[in-house]
C-alpha cells in the first residue's frame, strides 16, 4: 500500500444509525460516528438494543452504515443539571420561566406542550419561532437530528460524570450528545424534549445559558408519547435543516454534570457569576 493510501484510510469515521420497528410502530433508535474498527461491534450492540427494547422485541431493525466524506466537528457537551420538578405541572411552569428568559414566549411554550401531548408522535423535532409558529418544512416528520457522536475518552469520561449522580444511562447520555449538536448552530434559542418512552418520565429543556436542564416527572408513566421542539430565531430554516441532519458533529470534551437543583438554584448560580 502507498503511504498516500495507507493515510487516507486511517482514522475513517462512519456514522452507524439504527431503527427499530414492530408491526410497523418504532421501537427503538440508536447512532453514533465510530471508527472503522469498532463498526462490526457497534452493529451487534445495536442490534441486542432493539431485540431488548421494553417496548418489544423488533421485527424489523434498519441499519445504515456510512462512511463519513466530511471530517466531523468537534465540540464540547452542553453543560447538565437536574431541576427538582415534582409534577407535570410544576415541570411545566419551570420551562416556561427557564425558555422565556432566553427570549422565547409563553405562548410559544405552552405551543410546544400542547403539541407534544396531542398523541402523535413524530419522527422528529418541530421547528418552532418565537411566537409558536411552525417552520419545518415537513410538518409530519419533523427534523431529525443525525450524524452525531462522542469520542471514546469523552465517553468514558461521561459516564464517569453522570455515574456519580447515578445517570449512566442510553437516554441521558443520547439526548445530551444530540442536544449538544443541535444547540452549537446559532439559530437555536431553546429546546423542550419529552421521550416517547413510557416508562422514561424525565424531560429536559436547553438554553444556551442554562445549559440541559433534566425535567423529572414531566409526564405520568405510561404515557407512549412524546417529542422534541426547537425553538428558533433568525436565519435561513434550510440551512438550519441541513446542519441537523447532514453535518457530522462529535463530542470530544465534556462540560460539568451536576446533581439537583431547585430553579432559584439555577438562576442564583449563573447571576452570581
Ligand atoms: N432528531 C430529532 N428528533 C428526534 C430524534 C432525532 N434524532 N429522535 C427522537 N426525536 C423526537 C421524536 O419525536 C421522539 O418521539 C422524541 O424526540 C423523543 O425521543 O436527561 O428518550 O428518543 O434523563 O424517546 C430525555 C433524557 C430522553 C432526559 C429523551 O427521547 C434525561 C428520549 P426519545
Ligand atoms: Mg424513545
Amino acid at each position: 500500500m502507498s503511504r498516500n493510501r495507507a493515510a487516507s484510510t486511517r482514522n475513517r469515521n462512519y456514522s452507524v444509525r439504527m431503527r427499530a420497528s414492530k408491526q410497523g410502530l418504532h421501537i427503538s433508535g440508536a447512532e453514533g460516528i465510530y471508527d472503522r474498527n469498532d463498526v462490526t461491534r457497534i452493529v451487534q450492540a445495536y442490534t441486542e438494543r432493539a431485540l431488548l427494547h421494553e417496548k418489544g422485541r423488533a421485527d424489523e431493525i434498519n441499519m445504515i452504515i456510512e462512511e463519513l466524506k466530511e471530517k466531523p466537528r468537534r465540540i464540547s457537551s452542553l453543560p447538565l443539571c437536574t431541576l427538582n420538578t415534582r409534577n407535570p405541572d410544576h415541570v411545566k411552569k419551570s420551562a416556561i420561566k427557564i425558555l422565556t428568559s432566553a427570549g422565547i414566549t409563553e405562548r410559544a411554550v405552552e405551543e410546544a406542550f400542547r403539541s407534544l401531548n396531542i398523541g402523535i408522535t413524530m419522527r422528529g423535532a418541530m421547528l418552532m419561532d418565537i411566537e409558536g409558529v411552525r417552520l419545518e418544512p415537513d410538518l409530519l416528520r419533523g427534523v431529525r437530528v443525525t450524524r452525531m457522536g462522542i469520542t471514546r475518552v469523552a465517553a468514558a469520561t461521561l459516564s464517569k460524570k453522570l455515574g456519580r449522580l447515578d445517570l449512566n444511562n442510553f437516554a441521558v447520555k443520547e439526548a445530551l450528545i444530540l442536544a449538544s449538536k443541535a444547540h452549537k448552530h446559532p439559530m437555536l434559542l431553546g429546546e423542550l424534549c419529552i421521550s416517547d418512552d413510557p416508562s422514561y418520565t424525565t424531560g429536559y429543556v436547553v438554553t444556551r445559558k442554562y445549559g440541559y436542564i433534566r425535567l423529572p416527572r414531566i409526564k405520568k408513566r405510561g404515557i407512549p408519547y412524546g417529542g422534541r421542539a426547537f425553538f428558533i430565531t433568525g436565519g435561513e430554516v434550510k440551512d438550519l435543516v441541513k446542519y441537523l441532519q447532514k453535518t457530522p458533529v462529535l463530542v470530544n470534551k465534556i462540560r460539568p454534570c451536576r446533581g439537583t437543583i431547585s430553579l432559584n438554584g439555577l438562576f442564583e448560580r449563573k447571576s452570581r457569576r
